[in-house]
């Protein structure tokens, strides 16, 4: 289960979801949003929203142990350990049609509706989700970067909705670059086993992803989470961890969402997820036939 050779998340079954399924997603629970949380994740690019979802913590626990106790039978998983060969670190994503406590969080928890009201869009699309665990013991970093550039997509109205399944202190929990989502810099996407950058050949892009270190500390935010507590971020803010030593097992669960802005686009190089044969012309919109497009009625209107 060791993945220390290959660099990212390994090809395994295929990420599609079946049509009729993203056909039969239109709507979900509402909960109206705070308008200081909105000012603040439009601020600052990130906002924490305490015990928020507690009720998720279990199913999505349960969910996340399926997806890792049988890897290689979901998409993409990726499965390391330290150099010191300590801990486990393991992600993995675009299965929430395969694993029901996904799916049913998506459907049936205020997610897609949080999304809408933080992005200020009428229009809310899942992109995928993205799952996480790090075992005590693990003193790999996750790299400083932000997630734009690994993506097929491009514009401004989009967030990601972690939800935090463990108790994790500030030390080891992901900290966040307030701010860094106002920035037009895009820097270069990082392996999350090592570190280094993906190979890419974007003059738009910078290679030197600025190091946590070199960062104002008043801007970092970080936070002691615990389990139903909920982050929210921009896909342009910069964020990672240390490397200090997970103490006890961290895992989380995080949706990412498109709204109105948000178009196909074309990285030079690879990108996380990487997904192909899309059918759509760069600048058009994601396909609804894989992309399940939420609604509600008030926002039709
Ligand atoms: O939890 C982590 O260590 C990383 C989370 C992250 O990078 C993300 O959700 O984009």
């Amino acid at each position: 289960m060791q993945n220390q050779g290959n660099k990212g998340n390994s090809t395994t079954v295929d990420w599609r979801p079946e049509p009729e399924v993203v056909a039969d997603i239109k709507t979900s629970p509402q909960l109206t949003a705070n308008k200081v949380d909105i000012e603040t994740f439009r601020k600052e690019g990130v906002v924490l929203l305490k015990n928020l979802l507690p009720e998720w913590v279990e199913p999505l626990r349960a969910g996340l142990q399926l997806n890792m106790d049988d890897a290689e039978h979901y998409a993409f998983p990726c499965d390391s350990v330290g150099p010191n060969g300590k801990g486990r670190f393991f992600d993995s994503y675009c299965n929430w049609h395969r694993i029901s406590q996904y799916r049913d969080f998506i459907t049936q928890s205020p997610a897609a509706h949080l999304a809408a009201q933080f992005m200020g869009s009428d229009t809310v699309q899942l992109f995928h989700e993205h799952v996480f665990c790090k075992e005590s013991g693990t003193q790999t970093a996750t790299p400083w970067h932000h997630d734009l550039p690994y993506y097929c997509v491009d514009g401004r109205q989009n967030i990601s909705i972690y939800v935090s399944l463990d108790s994790a202190p500030s030390s080891t929990a992901v900290r966040f670059l307030a701010g860094s989502h106002q920035s037009d810099q895009l820097y270069f996407p990082r392996h999350f086993v090592d570190g280094t950058d993906y190979e890419h050949d974007d003059e738009k892009m910078t290679s030197v992803t600025p190091l946590m270190n070199e960062v104002s500390e008043e801007n970092i935010r970080s936070f002691d989470l615990e389990p139903g507590d909920v982050i929210l971020f921009d896909f342009r803010t910069l964020h990672g961890t240390t490397d200090a030593p997970i103490q006890d097992r961290r895992r989380a669960f995080s949706t990412r969402w498109l709204g109105d802005d948000m178009v196909y686009c074309e990285r030079a190089g690879d990108t996380s997820p990487p997904l192909r044969d899309l059918g759509v012309p760069p600048g058009g919109k994601m396909p609804a036939s894989l992309f399940p497009v939420f609604s509600w009625d008030h926002l039709k209107a």
